[in-house]
C-alpha cells in the first residue's frame, strides 16, 4: 500500500483553522475541541486556557465546517456549586460531545488540585447546561459516551492511570442512570511501539456497518518529549467491549509546523468528528496545544485499515 492510503487524512488546506486571534477576548490558546451539528449548524465546543493557565469551554460556529466564529463569551466555566468547585478549580478541559435523541451530552476533564477526572453534564439547546456528576475518580481522562444505551445500559470508555509515569489504558464501562459505572473491563492496552506509554480515546463512538468506529490517541515517550499520534478501532455493535479489530500503526501524527511547534510540540489531539452525508469524516483536532485544524478521511478508507490490523 502507498502512503497516503496508510495515512489517509488530508489536511485542510487552510489549516489552523482557529487559533488564539479567532477569540474575541484575551487567552493564551485554544484547543482540544468538542464537533456537532445543531440546528444544521457545525458547532465547536473549544477548550480555551486562558492567560492564568486554566482552561473553559467556549462554542464556535459555522456554516460549512471550515470557517467558524467564535462567540463572545465563555459556555462552560468552573462550577461555584460548593460540592463540585474544588473538583474543577483548575479547569474544565478537553470536552466530547455525544447526542442521544434530543439530548447532547458533554463529557469533560474537570481539573483541580487532586488531579484529572471525568464529568458529564447536558444541554438540549446549547444555552443551558446542567451538570450531571462527576463520573471518575482522579488520575482519569478521555472519556466518552456512547450514544446510545447498549443492552439497556449506558456505557463509556475511559483512562484510568497514564500519570506519574504509569501506563495508561483504555477501559470501557457501563451505568444504568448515568452516575454509578461499574463492570469496567481494559478495551485496549497500551504495547511497545508507538503508542507504547499511554492511550486514551480521541472521539465519540460512531456507528458504522462493521461496528462502533473509534478513535484514540497513542503517546510515544521520546528523549525529546510525548508524541500524540492516532489510530483506529472498532468495537462490536452489541458488545462494545469486544475490540474487533484496529490499525496495525498509527494512521495520523503531528507533521505541519502548527502540529510540530506550540506550547506542546507534536501533538495532535481530536476530540470530535461529523460524518459527512457523502461519508467522509471531518477530524477537528488540537495541534499542539495551541490552535485547532481540520482533517478529512474517508470512512470506508478508515475502516478498510482497522480491518488490516490485529483482530481478535
Ligand atoms: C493530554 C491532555 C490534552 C493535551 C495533551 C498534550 O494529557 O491534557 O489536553 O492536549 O496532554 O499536552
Amino acid at each position: 500500500m502507498k502512503q497516503h492510503q496508510l495515512h489517509p487524512f488530508i489536511r485542510y488546506e487552510k489549516n489552523p483553522i482557529l487559533s488564539r486571534d479567532s477569540v474575541p477576548y484575551a487567552c493564551n490558546t485554544v484547543f482540544n475541541a468538542a464537533a456537532t451539528k445543531y440546528n444544521d449548524k457545525y458547532l465547536l465546543l473549544l477548550r480555551i486556557e486562558d492567560l492564568r493557565g486554566h482552561s473553559h469551554l467556549t462554542k464556535a460556529w459555522s456554516d460549512d465546517g471550515y470557517h467558524f466564529e467564535v462567540e463572545e463569551k465563555p459556555w462552560i466555566c468552573p462550577t461555584d456549586d460548593p460540592e463540585t468547585e474544588v473538583y474543577e478549580r483548575y479547569g474544565v478541559e478537553d470536552p466530547r460531545i455525544t447526542r442521544m435523541n434530543e439530548e447532547f451530552y458533554i463529557t469533560y476533564t474537570a481539573y483541580g488540585p487532586y488531579g484529572p477526572r471525568a464529568a458529564i453534564g447536558k444541554t438540549t439547546d446549547f444555552e443551558q447546561f446542567e451538570r450531571i456528576a462527576l463520573i471518575t475518580e482522579v488520575d482519569n481522562k478521555d472519556v466518552v459516551l456512547f450514544p446510545e444505551k447498549i443492552n439497556s445500559k449506558f456505557v463509556l470508555i475511559d483512562r484510568p492511570g497514564g500519570f506519574g509515569g504509569k501506563r495508561g489504558d483504555i477501559w470501557i464501562k457501563e451505568s444504568p442512570d448515568l452516575i454509578h459505572w461499574g463492570r469496567a473491563r481494559v478495551l485496549l492496552a497500551a504495547e511497545p511501539g508507538w503508542g507504547g506509554f499511554k492511550l486514551g480515546v480521541s472521539t465519540p463512538p460512531l456507528k458504522t456497518g462493521s461496528g462502533w468506529l473509534v478513535f484514540y490517541h497513542g503517546v510515544r515517550s521520546t528523549p525529546a518529549g510525548n508524541l500524540y499520534r492516532i489510530g483506529a478501532m472498532l468495537l462490536e455493535l452489541d458488545n462494545p467491549k469486544k475490540v474487533i479489530a484496529h490499525t496495525p500503526h498509527f494512521i495520523f501524527g503531528p507533521e505541519e509546523s502548527y502540529e510540530r511547534t506550540g506550547d506542546v510540540p507534536n501533538v495532535v489531539f481530536p476530540c470530535g468528528l461529523i460524518l459527512e452525508e457523502d461519508n467522509t469524516i471531518k477530524l477537528y483536532y488540537g495541534a499542539a496545544d495551541t490552535h485547532i485544524a481540520l482533517a478529512e478521511a474517508r470512512l470506508e478508507d478508515i475502516v478498510e485499515l482497522c480491518m488490516m490490523g490485529p483482530r481478535e
